[in-house]
């Protein structure tokens, strides 16, 4: 089935927030944010700027009614700057006024007195200050400690990764209408309606029943929208609750880019021992996460960093520890991957210097230390039906990699200024909420008079096509046509406490939901169907094209009689299933239990080529062998993995996240901020699905698909580090995430005369 978002999308028809007609008096709110990253914030005169046109009103944090806090997790995070700043571009007044222009105008007006305090923007800094977001984690398996003396090779050495800037297309905003009760209908950029609605609660002090929150559909999200649409949201409903008109709040993108936290930055200690054989024996790895100014989701992304940073290897004696670390950035937050790519490219960093200190290739020692079949995640869960070898064994079938090394080695035999490298890195990602608790979905399904049928779930389309296997899932169980299924935007009165549109889980959860409530749909219409044919035994009925077949063959009853025959006799056509993930669990005590549902497995293949006079690079070959257990939509995921190896590409190559020592973001536009166009894209794209078995923990044994892949972009990295090193092979290996081109040209000529 075609995504049914395309044809809307492509003719610009698709309603995103900033395009929703407003009502009549609508205002419109701009965000001051403060000018320094770190202060303590002695008065605001807004004097001038009320006196500014269109002007109707600016408010601060005195003005909350409830509380100024949003923090999700824990509660350290204000919502506007009262007395100290922590980060630059804190939120600290909102202006409202007729028009955008016009609230734009009246910023520059307002004056801050600040006492200003030196910034943290270093995680090991911060470290060093004991400044924490939560008490470091470390997950544990065997002894490393013991085993240093034991091993034949120990290698230690430092790694950093940069964070990332989310650039969905559509910056964030919300819309807030007052209704006629005094409660509050948001109309918001988020991936979960409930955090919001939760964060204006908290914000305004109303129940949660007196606020409705609504999406439509996102311009994609990437993570950035998990936590951080409620800002947005409340500072538009906290206009709205005062001046009782709607008001509208749409971030410009420099503004976007200036406020908003991002993928977290990492620095790494690693020491990692080999036997003769090089099989890992230990590793221990610290990790600082630079959280930004307060917590965000950053302690659960920590937590995936523990889970990820054994990678797609099993060794036996392993230590990960993480500090998360409070700094004075905008609070860093979800982003596709979630601390998992970090968690893995500190150790693919150790492997591949640790390759080059023994002399061999890195795909040498990754080779014989893959997870197998029942061998333990450090976090105690077993790996059963592990595919990581059998996804390494068929990228090597299906291109031939020795073929692929001999011409990259010709061809650096024969081409002075120009080199190429090749990198593999397999991968396996951990599919749930590793927070147990959020892994339930909801859907609720009405079959209408006419035998058409409306869905709402969870959910969040963020251009996923979430909504696209939602429909699949309903048209194949009630057996009835996609055009008579309708979803409906995502919205709190349909469906309560959702959990947010992450962690790759939302076709499987709400997906599951609209399975459980079809089927239970679909069994009270057999059993009707059995009644109309005078029927005892409901194994004989069956629906089949909105047909009613008995033994087989079509009856008199097609779909729309039966369901105006439902209506008659009073059997009830809607249902709200919940769905919850069975088996899981977590025990944090012990940091060992059962976090996933399942694991994705995959292996990547990349081949670069350096310019060497220039420090450019192309990516010339991706071939990628991906375990989508059993796609029910190989269209939609073929798209996630090239979209998501395109931004994983991005994340290891050009996005250069660089924040000076005032906490500024240096490249703070997307002129100077360079995100992958057509260009970094690899020359020739082989995504080959994994011969897997589906998994049932999957909807229709369809695995995940949103967040594993963009982790192939490692390979982009340490490719092109290859190619550098057949350049020069004395040059340092300070290994520190993304490439840029800059530093290719400042690594390659190292050391060299
Ligand atoms: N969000 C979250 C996530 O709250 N928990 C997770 O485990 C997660 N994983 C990936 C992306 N978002
Ligand atoms: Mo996410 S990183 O919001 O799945």
């Amino acid at each position: 089935m075609k995504n049914i978002d395309s044809k809307m999308n492509v003719r610009g028809e698709s309603l995103y927030l900033d395009d929703y007609p407003v009502k009549e008096g609508c205002l419109h709110a701009v965000v001051y944010g403060s000018p320094v990253a770190h202060g303590r914030l002695k008065s605001l005169d807004l004097s001038e700027a009320k006196k500014m046109p269109g002007v109707v009103a600016i408010f601060t944090a005195k003005d909350i009614p409830g509380e100024n806090q949003i923090g999700s997790i824990i509660p350290d995070e204000p919502l506007m700057a009262d007395e100290e700043i922590h980060y630059k571009n804190m939120p600290t007044a909102l202006v409202v006024a007729r028009s955008e222009i016009e609230a734009r105008r009246a910023i520059h007006k307002i004056k801050a007195e600040i006492e200003e305090l030196p910034a943290i923007v270093c995680p090991r800094e911060a470290k060093e200050k004991k400044k924490f977001i939560v008490a470091p984690r470390t997950f544990k398996m065997g002894a490393p400690e013991d085993l240093w003396d034991k091993c034949d090779h120990v290698f230690s050495g430092t790694a950093d990764m940069g964070g990332q800037e989310h650039v969905y297309l559509e910056t964030q905003g919300s819309y807030a209408s007052y209704m006629e009760d005094g409660s509050i209908r948001v109309q918001s950029g988020t991936q979960a309606t409930s955090y919001v609605q939760v964060g204006i609660q908290k914000v305004l002090g109303l129940p949660q029943h007196m606020i409705e929150v609504e999406t439509i559909r996102l311009g994609g999200a990437f993570g950035g929208k998990e936590d951080q649409g409620t800002p947005w949201a409340c500072l538009a409903s906290l206009a709205c609750y005062h001046l009782k008109k709607p008001v509208k709040l749409v971030l410009h993108r420099l503004d976007d880019m200036r406020m908003t936290g991002k993928r977290h930055p990492y620095a790494f200690d690693y020491k990692i021992g080999f036997s003769k054989d090089h099989k890992i024996m230990a590793y221990e790895v610290e990790c600082y996460q630079n959280g930004g100014a307060s917590a965000d989701v950053s302690p659960a992304v920590m937590e995936r960093t523990l889970f990820h940073g054994g990678s797609s290897y099993f060794i036996p004696n392993i230590a990960i520890t993480v500090y998360s670390c409070r700094t004075n950035l905008p609070p860093n937050t979800a982003f596709r991957g979630f601390g998992g790519p970090q968690g893995m490219f500190v150790l693919e960093a150790a492997i591949f210097k640790a390759a080059h200190e023994l002399g061999i290739d890195a795909s040498v020692i990754q080779e014989k230390n893959l997870l197998y079949e029942g061998s333990n995640f450090p976090y105690g869960q077993i790996a059963w039906n592990c595919d990581a070898k059998k996804s390494w064994e068929q990228l090597h079938q299906e291109c031939d990699v020795e073929e692929v090394r001999q011409e990259i080695e010709e061809y650096n035999k024969t081409h002075q200024d120009s080199k190429k490298g090749m990198a593999i890195f397999p991968l396996c990602f951990g599919v749930s909420f590793t927070k147990t608790s959020l892994n339930q979905g909801f859907s609720l399904v009405h079959i209408y008079k006419d035998g058409s049928v409306s869905i709402s779930t969870g959910v969040i389309e963020m251009g996923q096509g979430v909504n696209t296997k939602i429909t699949q899932v309903a048209s194949d169980i009630l057996s009835i046509a996609p055009e008579r299924i309708r979803i409906h935007p995502t919205n709190t009165t349909r469906t309560a406490n959702a959990s947010p549109t992450a962690a790759s889980t939302g076709a499987d959860l709400n997906g599951k939901a609209t399975q459980v409530a079809c089927t239970q749909i679909k069994d009270r219409l057999i059993k009707l169907a059995a009644k109309l044919l005078n029927i005892v035994d409901c194994t004989r009925i069956n629906l089949q094209n909105e047909k009613i077949l008995l033994d087989g063959r079509a009856t008199e009853i097609d779909w729309n009689h039966l369901i105006l025959q439902a209506l008659e006799e009073r059997v009830k056509i809607s249902e709200l299933a919940h769905y919850a993930t069975p088996q899981i669990y977590f025990d944090k005590t012990k940091e060992k239990g059962h976090p996933f549902a399942y694991h994705v497995y995959g292996t990547a293949l990349l081949v670069s080529k350096v310019d060497c006079l220039r420090g450019t690079y192309e990516i010339e070959k991706a071939h990628i062998v991906h375990d989508f257990g059993k796609s029910m939509n190989l269209d939609v995921d073929v798209g996630q993995i090239e979209g998501a190896l395109m931004q994983g590409i991005g994340l290891m190559t050009i996005e250069e996240l660089l924040y000076n020592e005032k906490g500024t973001l240096v490249y703070d536009n997307l002129s100077s901020y360079k995100i992958p166009d057509i260009f970094c894209a690899p020359k020739e794209v082989i995504v080959s699905p994994l011969k897997s078995k589906p998994n049932e923990l999957a909807l229709y044994g369809s695995k995940a698909v949103g967040e594993p892949p963009l982790c192939y972009g490692i390979a982009a990295y340490f490719s092109i580090v290859k190619a550098m090193q057949a350049f020069n092979s004395k040059m340092d290996l300070e290994l520190s995430a993304p490439i840029t081109h800059q530093k290719v040209m400042e690594t390659i000529y190292q050391k060299l005369c």
